[in-house]
């Protein structure tokens, strides 16, 4: 497979999803390669035990670093080329943003490894050493709070692995899409030509090719400057604003 991608959890049946759609169809076409593994059968006692209270004292609990130091020892013990090591991703609110770009730069990778925490996190000491074996990305989807990194797992892998060759059908409906180029989509419309008596715009059943590219970039610029003016600062600077593309 062009990429392996293993997800280390304690609730494995959270990952479901990535037997279904497009993902579980390169899984079955062996594009993908998707581990998911439990970090419980790496917790020893009776309870099977992943937890325990903070030193110094605060709410919640923190994952206990033996589980983890074994799931991740059997991990890099399961390379198949030996001496490889995946770039772990370690999904937390004080991570680097989750972005396309990001993403992209992932796709380039064979080997990714997701650490899903739960409770108040992973006892530190786990990603220091796993830093010293392999290279380790904190990421995180946004500024809000989930409950755990299972959510962010799947968004991840679906992020990264429809950016790998032949997993999406459609090579070209990848580059057009929000999040590429930094402006958001274009509307888009369909058959009937009136629903409801709302008509489709007329600049697009008029056959005019040109004319539709600039409508659709306008359109691209007025919704990102109302939505996500944030984006449009970012790409000021970018050649579709500015470049000789006749937009
Ligand atoms: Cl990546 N993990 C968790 N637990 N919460 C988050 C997040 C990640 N991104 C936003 N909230």
């Amino acid at each position: 497979a062009a990429l392996r991608v293993d997800v280390l959890t304690i609730f494995p049946e959270y990952l479901a999803p990535l037997g279904l759609s497009l993902i579980g169809r390169a899984r079955e076409q062996g594009l993908l390669d998707v581990r998911v593994h439990d970090l419980r059968e790496h917790a020893h006692d009776r309870h099977r035990t992943v937890d325990d209270t903070p030193y110094g004292g605060g709410a919640g609990m923190v994952m206990k670093p033996e589980p983890w130091g074994e799931a991740l020892d059997a991990l890099l013990a399961s390379a198949g080329t030996p001496g490889s090591v995946p770039h772990l991703l370690v999904p937390t609110p004080s991570g680097r943003p989750f972005t396309q770009a990001l993403a992209r730069e992932l796709a380039t990778e064979p080997w990714l490894a997701v650490a899903c925490g739960r409770y108040e996190g992973i006892d530190e000491r786990v990603l220091e050493e796993a830093a010293s074996r392999m290279p380790v990305t904190l990421v995180s989807l946004g500024d809000y709070v989930l409950n755990g990194g299972e959510v962010a797992a799947l968004a991840m892998t679906e992020a990264v692995a429809r950016l790998v060759p032949g997993v999406v059908g459609n090579a070209e409906s990848l580059v057009e899409e929000s999040h590429e180029d930094g402006l958001l989509e274009y509307p888009v419309y369909t058959k009937p030509p009136v629903w409801r008596e709302r008509e489709v715009p007329a600049v697009l059943r008029s056959g005019d090719h040109g004319a539709v590219a600039r409508w659709r970039h306008q359109q691209r610029l007025e919704r990102t400057a109302v939505r996500r003016p944030d984006l449009l600062h970012a790409s000021a600077a970018l050649p579709v604003l500015t470049g000789a593309d006749g937009l």
